[in-house]
């Protein structure tokens, strides 16, 4: 497979709500989003998944952008790259950057499951026809306002609900969502706001049958959520720490969690997914698929992957509208009466992009065409 131009455009879309965390909160969904042709003429579609500023991690949209541009890109446009190990070598001389490089990635799969008439949950072995969906929530001004919006959802159908905590804003919220619905699937989101001071707060959330507690400790850490995770009963499960299966490898075999939340974006792509979802099922361990506001494009590759055997937990995977009043793909994902999304079957992502949309939310477009050597010596 050899891809010879590729478009990356920022696309910025508003939210139809705003959405906080513990550390921020947002209004647009930024991205840059990859369209990468083949000198076969097939066309696949990415999107590099950072948020607009460097706070969940040190990528954000423009950062994505400047490194596709000045080293990614050169890096893959004309070369001969057999499989996604192929690709991940060619990107190799670029440390880190793997929101970057799984934007790449991604339109590789697409490319590659098309080049094979499969979807891409084909493609790698998905064995769910339908995944399992649930919300994130963000963190509300009041209980009351937080109350109103976690019935909403469970109106719509969603069966699981991740509600965004922060010192503060935790306990009580958790023990008033709990106590109106005792039998909900309910775990909770920390976005690294917590520390060790708050050991004995945190295992107070024990007393509400949670599913996991996400990430409650710093952005990069390991060792100290191993203590946590003896303090508590609750799963620990770690998302921003864990950006590959050696991480993967390393907090299991210490106890730092008990579960894990695999997003391509933030582990640079569907192979590095693929690991630790081996690594994982090996050692039992459950997996589910995380989510970082994705447009159709990203929504369409989490839902393959999620398909795989071990995504045993409902991911961040809702449908298109609990983000935007419109997709930039043609049919946005519904949610089934099940609380889950059909997986895709037509070839690779399995998705139609819609040009009209994607060119209403483009911000800014940059082209990059493979100019190939001429394949003669000029005559004297
Ligand atoms: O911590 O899981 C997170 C979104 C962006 C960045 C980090 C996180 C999230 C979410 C939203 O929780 C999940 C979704 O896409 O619905
Ligand atoms: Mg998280």
């Amino acid at each position: 497979m050899k891809i010879t131009r590729i478009v990356a455009r920022h696309v910025r879309m508003p939210f139809r709500q705003a959405f906080s965390t513990s550390r921020w909160t947002l209004t647009h969904k930024d991205a840059i989003v990859i369209e990468a042709t083949t000198d076969a003429g097939l066309t696949g579609w990415g999107e590099c998944v950072a948020l607009a500023y460097p706070d969940y991690c040190y990528e954000s949209t423009a950062i994505n952008a400047l490194v596709l541009r000045e080293y990614l890109i050169p890096l893959v446009l004309g070369q001969e790259l057999a499989d996604a190990q192929a690709l991940w070598e060619a990107m190799s001389p670029v440390a880190g950057h793997r929101i970057a490089k799984a934007g790449l990635e991604c339109a590789f799969w697409d490319l590659d499951a098309q080049s094979r008439g499969q979807s891409l949950s084909q493609r790698l072995g998905g064995k769910r026809e339908r995944v399992e969906s649930g919300v994130s929530v963000s963190v509300h001004d009041t209980p009351d306002a937080l109350l109103r919006t976690v019935e909403s959802y469970l109106h719509e159908g969603y069966q699981r609900v991740k509600l965004k905590i922060k010192p503060g804003k935790d306990l009580a919220e958790t023990a008033l969502i709990r106590k109106h619905f005792p039998d909900l699937q309910l775990q909770v989101d920390g976005n690294a706001a917590y520390t060790l001071e708050h050991l004995d707060h945190l295992a107070q959330l024990d007393a509400f049958g949670l599913l996991l507690i996400e990430q409650p400790l710093g952005n990069e850490d390991i060792i100290d959520h191993v203590q946590l995770q003896q303090r508590m009963q609750t799963p620990v499960c770690l998302d921003e720490s864990i950006l590959s299966a050696d991480d993967a490898r390393k907090a299991l075999s210490i106890g730092a969690c008990r579960v894990i939340n695999i997003k391509p974006g933030r582990v640079g792509g569907v192979r590095e997914s693929l690991r630790i979802h081996d690594l994982c099922r090996q050692q039992g361990v459950a997996v589910w698929m995380g989510g970082m506001f994705e447009t159709g494009i990203g929504r369409a590759l989490n839902v393959a992957v999620a398909s795989l055997p071990g995504f045993t937990l409902p991911g961040d995977i809702s449908a298109s509208a609990k983000y935007f009043k419109e997709d930039i793909v043609e049919s946005p994902f519904m949610l089934n009466s099940d609380s889950t999304l059909t997986v895709p079957t037509a070839p690779g992502l399995g998705i139609q992009i819609d040009a009209g949309r994607l060119e209403k939310y483009t911000v800014a477009k940059e082209v990059f065409v493979f100019h190939s050597a001429p394949s003669t010596a000029p005559a004297a």
